[in-house]
């Protein structure tokens, strides 16, 4: 993924949760047509003049309904340009970015090209001067009408999943310093989380993998952290993963944040201080990011790291709370 200017990305998060429904074709060309079909003009003595007019207002009514309704959905999905990387990542793994692209490019045509149409057939439609001929063109204009909108029929399918799988990304901001908790199963990453958030967190499905991230926020003097617990995401060797795992859990790394790695040198997580070290070890080099240990349960093991915590008695969680605001500061100031 190309460098972008990180500025640029504020509100997509909240704007990816509110995108419009997205119409199949037949269901736009139904709902255009249909409200057309309603339009009947009063009495006038002139004959071909209601005619024409009827004809006009059935012409720009359909065309009333379906640009403006595929303008909307090209403005309410973000481009690419203005997606964060953290979610760009997903769109690639799911539908391909071109493809993303392309489905916007000829949803916007598909605009352009009614009203253009529109336009036309209407100009046509003043000079007619017989009715069976203003009939004719506004028929015309409805086959027409059609298969503008059929022609991007896949297009408007793609971005309806691509709504609906949006939607579900889980609520991480990639913008705010983020603390990405890891390390082994049971060495006591959900007891910090609910330590350091006061059990103030949500819970969403990490896309394309059977796992669920928490997510949870922190905040001091104004400083706002996000604190994200991984579980079944970085508590075990990537290796064990297929394909779309690992790249779906490399997106970690277009986050703003570091990761705390949780030691537990107590010998109850049922994992060897060994086998937590190569995960370590994989972890860093994985995602080539600042990387802090923190040692858990010390109200039953010795204190072997610097910085070092326990979940039942407290101990060292006001030390860890200053350190996380201290560097959450500096990742602000450093862009990283
Ligand atoms: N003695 C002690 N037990 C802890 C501590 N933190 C967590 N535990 C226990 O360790 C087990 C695993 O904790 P959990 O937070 O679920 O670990 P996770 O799998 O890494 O999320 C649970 O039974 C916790 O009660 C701690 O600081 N001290
Ligand atoms: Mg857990």
């Amino acid at each position: 993924m190309g460098e972008k200017n990180r500025g640029s990305y504020k509100g997509t998060v909240k704007f990816l949760r509110f995108i419009p429904t997205v119409l199949r074709s037949d269901e736009l060309i139904d709902k255009s047509l249909k409200k057309a079909a309603k339009i009947e003009e009063p009495y006038d003595k002139i004959f071909e003049n209601r005619v024409r007019k009827e004809n006009i207002d059935r012409i720009a009514t359909a065309e009333s309904v379906a640009a403006p309704y595929l303008q909307r959905l090209v403005k309410r999905f973000p481009s690419i340009e203005k997606l964060h990387p953290f979610y760009e990542d997903f769109i690639e793994l799911k539908f391909g970015v071109d493809n993303y692209k392309k489905a916007l490019n000829n949803v916007n045509w598909a605009s352009e090209k009614l009203v253009s149409l529109a336009t036309e057939n209407i100009n046509e439609l003043k000079k007619a001067r017989k009715p069976f001929q203003m009939v004719e063109i506004r028929k015309k204009y409805y086959g027409r009408f059609c298969s503008v909108i059929e022609h991007i029929s896949d297009d408007l399918l793609l971005l309806g999943q691509c709504r609906d799988f949006l939607r579900k990304l889980p609520e991480i901001d990639p913008l705010l310093p983020t603390y990405i908790i890891a390390g082994m199963p049971n060495v006591g990453k959900s007891s910090l989380l609910n330590t350091l958030t006061m059990n103030n967190f949500k819970t969403a499905s990490y896309p394309f993998t059977t796992q669920t991230v928490f997510t949870g926020f922190m905040e001091e003097d104004g400083v706002r952290v996000q604190l994200i617990d991984t579980p079944g995401i970085l508590d075990r060797p990537m290796a064990e993963r297929n394909e779309l795992e690992r790249r779906s859990i490399l997106s970690l790394k277009d986050i703003k944040g570091v990761i705390l790695f949780l030691m537990d040198h107590s010998g109850t997580s049922g994992y060897t201080v060994e086998q937590q070290e190569k995960l370590y070890l994989e972890i860093k080099d994985t995602f080539h990011k600042k990387i802090y240990r923190v040692q858990t349960k010390i109200d039953i093991s010795t204190r072997v790291e610097d910085i070092a915590i326990s979940n039942v008695n407290k101990e060292g969680l006001e030390e860890l709370r200053n350190f996380i605001f201290i560097h959450a500061g500096e990742m602000i100031d450093t862009g990283y």
